[in-house]
């Protein structure tokens, strides 16, 4: 069942999936008058798809959603909540996304108008729902469809990833980057309280700052740490002392928040951390702070630049969330203790052995097929057999297991094997 506000594309995307015109699509709102029912393809597995009318809470449409929503949702194999790229997050959508929650089906966010890679990363917006990341794809445009229909057989079959929600300890969170650029701000804003002292110049945080908080319900250790500048500036042994405790807290740390400053131009520091990071395994989720000092509409058409250009420089970790955050006006930092959650969540992902060898069935083989198997999670961890004469490397293997399970800015580890 296909739910969403007015505009978002359920149609094209319904009739993307059923294959045939079946629905009319229209840019005025309100297109879908009741509900459309039609089979489609989800990876193989015949299923019936239900597009439904745009819902406007509120006025005489937000009593149609209601009796719609009882009567559909109860009875719904899987609900697919579809919102837009070019749409800001609305009351509306919240409203929606808890009254699918509430219905109790498995639930798939799925962000349309996603017309070209450089918009992926605005549907990290949407992980503020709830409903975990949402899929970006493009309904008019074909893209990412084929990942939606094995997203959707997935979610009507036995679950394929079942996220581990309870963590014995409490998940470790932790902001890097160079000085100055609002760690300490973003921390203080993160825990609601003046923690972490910030000051205009640089250097003022030495020893990493922990402070605890519950986001998303879950329990938290956040760790400010110290600005870390490249070796040969540092000429101060306590200012070196500090930052190599800023990297050492990278150990045992579950999610990493490489934070930058919007107004200064990315720095080979700043790869250098991004590697750092990635060597110690944890997450990783990008900051592009003081985002309140761009010139309206700036952000909006910076960031989709922003966010190629940073995928392109930490290719490890696939499409890893990038968002535009200010400790002043508070812009994003909603956003960010979602991507923290998600990605913790994320962490904890543990594939069926099904959906694993699935995965690898249309891997290159040159004769046998490849043996996957999950080892651990928190990070994802598999035990891999390549067929004999396999070219293909870890690279390739970590890059599909990251595609197929939606692994972005999550590590994946790889054991090697041998028959
Ligand atoms: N305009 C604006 N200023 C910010 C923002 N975040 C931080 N600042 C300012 O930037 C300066 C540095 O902030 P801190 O939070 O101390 O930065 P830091 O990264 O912790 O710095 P060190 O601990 O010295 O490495 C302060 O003057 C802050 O008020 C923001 O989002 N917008
Ligand atoms: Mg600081």
């Amino acid at each position: 069942m296909i739910v969403g506000r007015p505009n978002v594309g359920k149609s094209t995307l319904f009739n993307r999936l059923v294959g045939e015109a079946a629905a009319i699509t229209s840019p005025i709102a309100g297109t879908t008058r009741d509900w459309l029912e039609a089979e489609a393809d989800a990876d193989g597995q015949m299923v019936r798809l239900a597009d439904t009318g745009g819902w406007n809470a509120g006025g005489a449409v937000g009593d149609r959603l209601d009796e719609l929503v009882r009567r559909l949702l109860s009875r719904a194999g899987a609900v697919i909540m579809v919102v837009s790229r070019d749409m800001n997050p609305h009351a509306d959508d919240m409203a929606l996304a808890n009254a699918v929650r509430k219905a109790g089906p498995p639930v798939l966010a799925v962000c349309n108008k996603c017309d070209q890679p450089g918009h992926d990363a605005v549907s990290w917006e949407w992980s503020r729902l709830g409903l975990g990341a949402a899929l970006p794809v493009s309904a008019a445009r074909n893209r990412n469809m084929a990942e939606l229909r094995r997203r959707i057989a997935a979610l009507l079959s036995s679950p394929a990833t079942e996220p581990e929600t309870r963590h014995a300890k409490p998940a470790r969170g932790i902001l890097l980057g160079q000085p100055n650029v609002g760690k300490s701000s973003l921390f203080n804003a993160l825990l609601e309280e003046e923690r972490s002292l910030v000051d205009a110049a640089p250097g003022t945080t030495r020893d990493p700052v922990v402070g605890a908080t519950i986001l998303a319900g879950s329990r938290w250790d956040l760790v400010d740490t110290a600005g870390v500048t490249r070796r040969r500036d540092t000429e101060d042994a306590i200012a070196k002392d500090a930052q190599a405790r800023a990297l050492r807290s990278l150990q045992g740390s579950d999610v990493a928040v490489l934070v930058l400053d919007l107004t200064v131009p990315l720095a080979r520091q700043d790869l250098r951390l991004a590697s750092e990071i990635e060597a110690e395994f944890p997450c990783l989720a990008v900051a592009l702070n003081k985002v309140d000092l761009l010139e309206p509409g700036r952000p909006a058409e910076l960031l989709p630049k922003a966010v190629e250009f940073l995928h392109k420089r930490f290719p490890g970790l696939g499409r890893f969330p990038v968002l535009m955050t200010s400790a002043v006006s508070g812009e994003g930092i909603p956003a960010l203790r979602h991507v923290l959650a998600d990605l913790m969540h994320l962490r904890g992902t543990h594939v069926s052995p099904q959906a694993l060898a699935g995965t690898a069935h249309d891997w290159p083989s040159p004769g046998k097929a490849w043996l996957l198997r999950q080892t651990g999670t928190n990070p994802p961890t598999f035990s891999v057999v390549a067929p004999p004469g396999a070219k293909l490397g870890v690279r390739f293997v970590s890059n599909r297991l990251r595609e197929a399970f939606g692994l972005h800015g999550v590590p994946v580890r790889i054991r090697w094997g041998h028959r």
